[in-house]
Order: C-alpha cells, then sequence, then structure tokens
C-alpha cells in the first residue's frame, strides 16, 4: 500500500457513511459502529495526526510501554485503521512477536525503531519524508567523522565575500582529497566546477557551493531496475574478506521478506569455516529458506542445486552468499566466474543482479577492488557497508565517479534496519554539510 491509499484508508470513514455498494466494498477495514469508544477516540486522534507514520505510531504506542498484549492490539489497529488485510496484520504483528522473543527485547526504546522500519516496508512507505528524514539523520550520523574532518575547511572556503582566486580552488581540491574522493576525482570536479564559473558568472562561494553539491550529485546513477523476469530473481553477492557480505544479505533479506517476498539463501561460501551455520542462523531469524552442501562443497554445485530448489519451489529471490576473496587470488576469481556461468544454465539470465560489497573503511583500496571484481565477472550494483563511523566518506563519490556503477544501498550499523537504499541528494547534504546536513545534525 504506498503512502497515498494509506491516507486515502485511514480517512475513510467506514461503510456508514460512505454510500454506494462500490464505497462499501472499498472501505473493508473497520465498521466505527463496532469500535469500542477508547478505539473510536484512537481512529480520531489517527485523523487528526499529522499524516505521516511516525506520527500515527505515537498515537498507537500512547500509553504502551513493553512487549505485550497491548503493544500487539495497538499494532493490529493501526494497520486495519490502514486497511491492511486481517492476514497481512496477522502475520506482520505474529513475526514481529517472534523477533522480539529472539532479541529478547522488552522494552519499548528497544524496539521501536525496528518496528517502524518494518511498518515503513510492509506499508511501503519508505519514501514518504518521514522516513527519508529518519535516513538523513543515520546517514549524517555515519559521516560525521568525514563531515568534521572537511567541515572547517568547506566553512573557509564558502564564507561569504571570500574571493574565489587560483588559492580558493587549490583549497577545495585539498578537501576533497581529504574527504578520500581521491585526486583524480577531486581535481575534474574543481575543473568542472572553474568552467561552470566561468561560463555562468558565478562568483558568490553560495552558489559554488550548490553548484559543487549538483556537481557530486551527478556522479550517481540510480540503480537499475530488473524489470519482467522469470523469478526467481538471483543476486549474487561478493567482495573481499570481511567487508559485510553475509550480514548485508541478512539485511536485504529481512527488507524482502517484510515486503512479501519468498527468499531463499544460498550458502555458496563453503570456504570459511562456520560461514555455512552463519547464513543458515539469519535465514532462520529472518524466516527465509536455505540451502548448503557444507563447508568445503563446490560453490558453484550449491549454486546450481539452490537454483533448482528456488525454480521448483516458487522463490521469488535467491540471495547467493560467497566466500571472501582476496581480490588478487586468480582461482577464487575462476570460482565466482564459475558459479556466474551455472547460474546462467540452469536459469536463464541469472543472476541477474551482481552485487559488489565494498567496506567504506578501506577507502581507495576499495576502487582496485572494483576494478577487478569488475573485470572478472561483471558489477551491477555497490553496497557501501560500515559508513557508520568512517571518515571516508568521499569514496562513494569516488567509486561512482570512476566506474559509473550505481550505488544501491548504504550499510549505517550491524542492526536488520540499519541498510538503507542509497539516495544521493541525501548523502552529499550530509558529506558536505549545508543545509540539509545541518538540519540532520540539530
Ligand atoms: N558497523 C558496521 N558493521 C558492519 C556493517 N556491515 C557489516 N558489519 C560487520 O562486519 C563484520 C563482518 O561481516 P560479515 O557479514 O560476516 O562479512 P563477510 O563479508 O560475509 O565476511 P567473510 O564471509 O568472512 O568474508 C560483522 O561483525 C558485521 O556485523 C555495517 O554497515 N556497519
Ligand atoms: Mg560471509
Amino acid at each position: 500500500m504506498g503512502f497515498f491509499s494509506s491516507l486515502r484508508a485511514l480517512f475513510s470513514s467506514g461503510p456508514t457513511s460512505g454510500g454506494g455498494k462500490e464505497r462499501e466494498e472499498e472501505v473493508s477495514a473497520f465498521d466505527p459502529a463496532l469500535l469500542s469508544p477508547e478505539e473510536r477516540e484512537m481512529l480520531a486522534a489517527l485523523r487528526r495526526a499529522e499524516p505521516k507514520l511516525s506520527a500515527w505510531l505515537g498515537v498507537v504506542l500512547e500509553g504502551v510501554t513493553r512487549a505485550d498484549d497491548l503493544l500487539y492490539a495497538r499494532i493490529s489497529f493501526l494497520l486495519a485503521a490502514l486497511e491492511t488485510p486481517p492476514f497481512e496484520r496477522e502475520e506482520f504483528v505474529r513475526k514481529f512477536g517472534l523477533w522480539l522473543k529472539d532479541m529478547d527485547y522488552e522494552r519499548i526504546q528497544d524496539f521501536r525503531s525496528e518496528l517502524q522500519y518494518r511498518l515503513a516496508l510492509a506499508l511501503d512507505l519508505e519514501d514518504e519524508e518521514d522516513e527519508r528524514s529518519r535516513l538523513m539523520l543515520k546517514i549524517a550520523d555515519g559521516l560525521s567523522s568525514t563531515r568534521s574532518r572537511i567541515a572547517g575547511g568547506l566553512n573557509r572556503l564558502f564564507l561569504p565575500g571570500r574571493a574565489v582566486d587560483a588559492s580558493f580552488w587549490e583549497e577545495l581540491e585539498e578537501t576533497l582529497i581529504l574527504a578520500d574522493m581521491g585526486a583524480g576525482v577531486a581535481g575534474s570536479v574543481c575543473a568542472d566546477l572553474r568552467k561552470r564559473a566561468a561560463a555562468e558568472g558565478l562568483s558568490d562561494p553560495g552558489h559554488l557551493r550548490a553548484a559543487l553539491c549538483a556537481e557530486l550529485r551527478g556522479f550517481f546513477k540510480p540503480p537499475r531496475r530488473v524489470g519482467l523476469i522469470a523469478p526467481p530473481e538471483v543476486v549474487l553477492v561478493f567482495g573481499v574478506n570481511g567487508v559485510g557480505k553475509t550480514t548485508t544479505i541478512a539485511k536485504l533479506c529481512h527488507r524482502e521478506i517484510m515486503r512479501g517476498k519468498k527468499v531463499l539463501l544460498a550458502a555458496a561460501d563453503t570456504f570459511r569455516a562456520a560461514a555455512v551455520e552463519q547464513l543458515e542462523i539469519w535465514a532462520g531469524r529472518a524466516g527465509a529458506g536455505f540451502y548448503a552442501k557444507g563447508q568445503g562443497a563446490d560453490p558453484a554445485a550449491v549454486t546450481y542445486e539452490a537454483l533448482e530448489k528456488g525454480l521448483r519451489e516458487g522463490f521469488d529471490l535467491i540471495f547467493v552468499d560467497t566466500a571472501g576473496r582476496l581480490h588478487t587470488k586468480a582461482n577464487l576469481m575462476e570460482e565466482l566466474q564459475k558459479i556466474v556461468r551455472v547460474a546462467g544454465k540452469v536459469h536463464p539470465g541469472a543472476p541477474q543482479r551482481s552485487i559488489l560489497v565494498l567496506d567504506a573503511t578501506t577507502g581507495q583500496n576499495a576502487l582496485s577492488q572494483t576494478r577487478i571484481f569488475r573485470q572478472a565477472v561483471g558489477v551491477d550494483e555497490l553496497i557501501l557497508t560500515k559508513l557508520d563511523g568512517t571518515a571516508k566518506g568521499g569514496i562513494a563519490v569516488a567509486a561512482a565517479a570512476e566506474f559509473g556503477i550505481p550505488i544501491s544501498f548504504v550499510g549505517l550499523g550491524e542492526k536488520m534496519e540499519d541498510l538503507r537504499p542509497f539516495d544521493p541528494e541525501l548523502y552529499v547534504s550530509a558529506l558536505l554539510g549545508g543545509d540539509a546536513g545541518q538540519q540532520a545534525q540539530n
């Protein structure tokens, strides 16, 4: 359900006021006549609230302090008010209850943000302004160390009245290099901006700041959306050791399951001890299917058989976890190429998405990893992990500028909700500060 249909659902006032058969069918969530006085009051409060998820959640969580029946009743009430069908409502509440038990969470402050994240996914409200500002806060938080490294330099540069002369351009280039954008990208950004400033007669540092943001945003391509594919969609995930492949798969899997997809995880990392068990635990927690052949098995065979299972059992999505490989090791690259070949044999077109996971804290080294993986197997998407707390936030710009590969998600921490769609605009604001960045810091 999108944002506008959520709104419509909430504001439609039930069969009694609608009139006409069509309307009766459309509005099925509540019969106001059957609501208790408290429920009627809560529905009225929802309608009075600012139309956004956090405000609605504020209304229904009033007086709820812990994970108990009252909590489940209130979540259910909100979902019903938003016209979620009864089955989906029950499933949502049941799965959330299981997760709370699994995580041993009792107090509302421990699970409120996960609840909001799950609701945003289930109700398709992630693009809502409210969710975007939550994301902004997270990204701004993650990039605060990069920003603080370069903030002084940028603030001096963009001070009103500052002369835009040769030393201005020199300092700007140095500041961008400090943010780990790399000398090549920093140089070309400055050269382009300089040309633009001359052509458009920009001499005011404030305008130049905005032009710089636009220039950086321009490097990012939107992720390719694969349309019209025969399911299952196969997503191959690779990268060097310890970058966060398996955790990222768990997070992606969680997102997709929250959106109602049937997901299978394939354990093609048969190299590292305990890798298979690690993935199996994630699959269990998320409620995904799982396929493995144990440690030491041929990763291509695991992939082949997982795809057969996926086709046979009607999965929507398969994530293939692979062994962390040093990008300099040729035999491991060959293993990855074999996985790709085999996947295409059993399911033509697979893998539909090849994702390279990069650890943002490794800085410029991420670029050589991208180059080598791209040559070996091709890369459709990049996911940048560990942006929380890195001082190398500019690496996203460097990777986008050098390879033109879209960044689909960023990892901002270890929790399930800490993987978020990449938003160039938010990212650049968070990196350089300025209006949006400052807002998020407040
Ligand atoms: N802070 C932070 N930690 C992360 C993030 N993503 C992953 N991690 C952590 O990074 C560590 C390695 O994660 P894994 O998912 O096991 O990495 P991997 O690439 O599968 O590792 P190998 O299979 O050994 O190559 C774990 O401790 C994760 O919790 C992130 O976005 N932020
Ligand atoms: Mg792993």
